[in-house]
C-alpha cells in the first residue's frame, strides 16, 4: 500500500502523481451511486454543504466524507491514507472534502491557481496534499484537471479573489502572473479515467476549463492536512465546511 521511492520522487518532483486504477470496481460504484442522494437533497440537513452553479446545477458537495458511508470509508483506505502520510510525513486529519460536480454542458470553470492561494489565509502552513478520485472519464472536452508540472516548486504567487467568474469565490493567480507562469507547452491536461486517483501538491498550479461535453465530469476531491498543522488564529476565518475544526486522525 505504501508508495516506492521512485514514486515518491515522482511526486516531489512534479508536483502531483496519477495514479491507474487504483480504486476497486465495488468502490467506484459505491461512491457513485451516493451522488444521487447527495445531489438532490433539497437542504444541509444531512450535515454536507452545497454549491451551486449560478444556474442552480450542482458545482459543489463538501464534507460527504462525514454523512455518507462510502466517502467516509474511502478517505480511510490505506491505498490512498499511505501515500498522503509518506508525503506529509506524519497522521493527518481532513482540512476539508468536496465533490466538484462539473455536470455535462453547465460545470462552468476552475480558474488557475494554487490551492494555498486560499489557504494561506486560512492560519495553516503549505503542509497540506489533495487526493483527487476520479468517478467518471476525464477528458478535454469535460474540463479534466489541468496542472503545470514543477509549479509548485515556486511557493506560493500572489492571488486575487474573482467573484464574478464562477458563483464561487475563487483566488486566482494574479493576471499579471499568467503570463508569466502558465505556458502553453508547460500545461499538462490529466486525462483520466474512472477508479484513477491524481494526489496534489497545495501549490501546485492548476486549474480546468467548463465542461462543454454531453458527460458530467464527477471528483470527489479529499484535502488531508498534517496533525501539527492545525489552522492558528486568524481575522475572518472561514467556516467549518472548508476549513474543518474536527481534527480526528485519520486510521
Ligand atoms: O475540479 C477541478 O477541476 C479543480 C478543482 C479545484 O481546483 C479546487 O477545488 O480547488
Amino acid at each position: 500500500m505504501d508508495w516506492s521511492q521512485d514514486q515518491l520522487e515522482q511526486y516531489n518532483k512534479d508536483g502531483y502523481l496519477l495514479v491507474k486504477n487504483l480504486l476497486s470496481s465495488s468502490e467506484l460504484n459505491a461512491l457513485k451511486s451516493d451522488l444521487p442522494l447527495l445531489f438532490d437533497a433539497t437542504d444541509d440537513s444531512d450535515g454536507a454543504h452545497r454549491i451551486r452553479e449560478k444556474n442552480g446545477a450542482i458545482r459543489q458537495v463538501m464534507l460527504a466524507h462525514r454523512g455518507v458511508e462510502s466517502y467516509a470509508n474511502i478517505i480511510r483506505t490505506p491505498k490512498i491514507l499511505n501515500p498522503i502520510k509518506q508525503i506529509l510525513k506524519n497522521d493527518v486529519y481532513i482540512y476539508h472534502s468536496k465533490i466538484n460536480a462539473k455536470e455535462s454542458f453547465e460545470g462552468t470553470v476552475w480558474l488557475w491557481h494554487q490551492d494555498y492561494g486560499y489557504w494561506q489565509y486560512d492560519g495553516v502552513k503549505p503542509n497540506l496534499a489533495s487526493v483527487m478520485i476520479v468517478l467518471d472519464p476525464a477528458t478535454i472536452n469535460n474540463g479534466c484537471l489541468m496542472i503545470v508540472k514543477g509549479s509548485h516548486k515556486r511557493g506560493v504567487v500572489n492571488h486575487y479573489p474573482d467573484e464574478v467568474t464562477t458563483s464561487y469565490k475563487q483566488w486566482c493567480i494574479e493576471k499579471k502572473l499568467l503570463q508569466k507562469y502558465i505556458k502553453e507547452e508547460n500545461i499538462t491536461h490529466l486525462l483520466a479515467s474512472p477508479g484513477d486517483v491524481i494526489f496534489f501538491d497545495c501549490n501546485i498550479m492548476h486549474g480546468s476549463s467548463h465542461n462543454m461535453s454531453p458527460i458530467n465530469r464527477h471528483t470527489f476531491i479529499i484535502v488531508y492536512n498534517s496533525i501539527d498543522n492545525k489552522p492558528v488564529s486568524v481575522a475572518n476565518p472561514r467556516p467549518d465546511w472548508v476549513v474543518s475544526r474536527q481534527f480526528d486522525i485519520v486510521k
